[in-house]
């Protein structure tokens, strides 16, 4: 090697030794399951059972089933329509509080197998789940541990119960999404015959550590609603706080009663424990005709998408069957009008068109440039360095561009590091600011009244606890475009 081709060599050298480092993770970190449910955004709720045929909202305990005899269910149209709306899986209430169960239990006589249903031999969880997998569907259970029909509710033995029946849904039913746990508790029941108020402590009475092991061995890929893995928003209007951190300080298994603290979740919280807005498209849980008129209209599906899954929550919507085992009509047309708006919302990302440029990138490493924001794959990311807290990343057109939606995604497998965030715009007349906030985690979606003529668009990191990290930062077009 002659001594000029030596120093080039020893120089590439150096600069492979100095590439780098990954970003530190900055904890706490959502485990594999939460990573997986984070994905799937939006997802929807099936309550169905007596309360369908009684036209109530939470059943005594002491319904016949015979009355549960729909005249032409199909969880596979069920199931169509889900997929229709976008939703990406369906969890059924396998038991509400009125102690039904929706598949022949062996611990309990008050089941399908007592309906004239598929003449008692039917098994509604198992068709759901089927049709689930058939229409690609993720599928999850309710199974709630309040229970109006038992006569040992309140007692031990039906905690055993309990257990068994979860054990059966869990090991029966194929792969679950998630498991959901209802805090519910209104006291009074049917309790074989007894119809009396029992109270419980719902944090000590259902076992919940023998809950947890079960559901982590029979089904490790779940994540377990109002337990260790998600958390209630804090309301039922399908809304997030704003801002919505995906930590907690404590909490577990339904023990926070201080809804406001679910609806933000806290900064410095030591456990990832996300959000999930759950919400009805009719006022109710459970189907009643006379809610056909108030069916939540496409344009007010759209918004409470903005303020759940763009505020890094997820959604999921319920949509009761009506005494036929289908989806209503007017719920249907809701839904793929939901699909069509969104699809039409997020068609045109021009992110990917833009020229970029940020005011830091990692080690100069274009492993970390900020076109990996703009890939379309949430795993890479554009990645300052070690010791930068605020920093601008800025998307340029060589023309106007028309913008109505601006979409934030942190790597969330590195934890929730941005604090502050805003985005401005150079429009025609002059720089103008658009919006800022604090949280963006697995996804910050922010949406224009009407399209923004810009030729520049700045996301400014404000503040962040370490050094800020953007897996996707898009800019959509609305369709149709003049
Ligand atoms: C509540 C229940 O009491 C409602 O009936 C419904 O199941 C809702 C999703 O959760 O706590």
């Amino acid at each position: 090697m002659n001594p000029l081709h030596a120093c080039l060599f020893a120089t590439a050298t150096a600069a492979v030794a100095a590439a780098v480092e990954a970003p530190a993770p900055y904890p706490p970190l959502p485990s594999p399951a939460q990573l997986a449910w984070h994905e799937l955004e939006l997802y929807g709720f099936v309550h169905f059972t007596v309360n369908t045929f009684t036209d109530k909202e939470w059943g005594y305990g002491d319904e016949d089933p015979s009355i549960v005899l729909p005249t032409d269910f199909d969880a596979d149209d069920i199931a169509r329509a889900f997929v229709e709306g976008g939703l990406r899986g369906l969890i059924l209430t396998a038991k509400h509080h009125d102690g039904f169960c929706l598949w022949p239990s062996a611990h309990t006589d008050h089941s399908v197998r007592r309906s004239p249903w598929r003449g008692g031999k039917g098994d509604m969880v198992r068709e759901f789940a089927d049709a689930c997998r058939r229409h690609g569907l993720k599928f999850g259970v309710y199974l709630s541990p309040w229970d109006r029909n038992h006569p040992e509710y309140g007692r031990p033995a039906y905690v055993r119960y309990y257990h068994a029946q979860l054990k059966e849904l869990l090991a029966n039913y194929g792969e679950l999404f998630e498991v959901w746990f209802d805090g519910a508790n209104g006291g009074t029941g049917y309790y074989g015959g007894a119809r009396e108020r029992r109270q419980i402590d719902w944090a000590t009475y259902y076992g919940w550590e023998d809950i947890r092991r079960i559901v982590r061995e029979l089904q490790p890929g779940a994540v377990m609603f109002n337990g260790p893995d998600v958390r209630w928003v804090g309301n039922e209007n399908g809304i997030a706080g704003d801002p919505c951190w995906a930590t907690f300080e404590g909490g577990e298994f339904g023990a926070i009663a201080d809804r406001r603290r679910l609806e933000h979740g806290d900064r410095h919280g030591r456990r990832w424990w996300p959000a999930e807005c759950d919400v009805s498209i009719r006022p109710g849980w459970f189907y009643h005709a006379s809610e056909d008129e108030k069916v939540k209209t496409p344009e007010q599906l759209v918004d409470l998408y903005f303020k759940s899954v763009g505020r890094g929550a997820s959604l999921l919507l319920n949509i009761p069957p009506d005494r036929r085992g289908r989806v209503h009509e007017r719920d249907r047309a809701s839904l793929v009008g939901f699909r069509q708006r969104l699809e039409a919302l997020f068609a045109t990302n021009l992110a990917p068109t833009a020229a970029l440029s940020a005011s830091n990138t990692r080690g100069g490493d274009p492993r970390y440039r900020p076109a990996r924001a703009t890939d379309g794959d949430r795993h890479t990311y554009w990645a300052t360095d070690d010791e930068v807290r605020e920093a601008e990343f800025v998307l340029s057109w060589d023309r106007p561009v028309r913008i109505q939606v601006v979409d934030l995604r942190e790597p969330i497998e590195l934890g929730q590091r941005i604090d502050r965030w805003a985005i401005a715009a150079e429009t025609p007349t002059g720089r103008v600011d658009l919006a800022a906030g604090e949280s963006i985690g697995s996804r910050r979606l922010w949406r224009a009244e009407r399209p923004i003529e810009m030729i520049r668009l700045w996301v400014k990191v404000g503040s962040s606890v370490a050094s800020p990290l953007l897996a996707e930062v898009g800019a959509y077009a609305v369709w149709a475009q003049e």
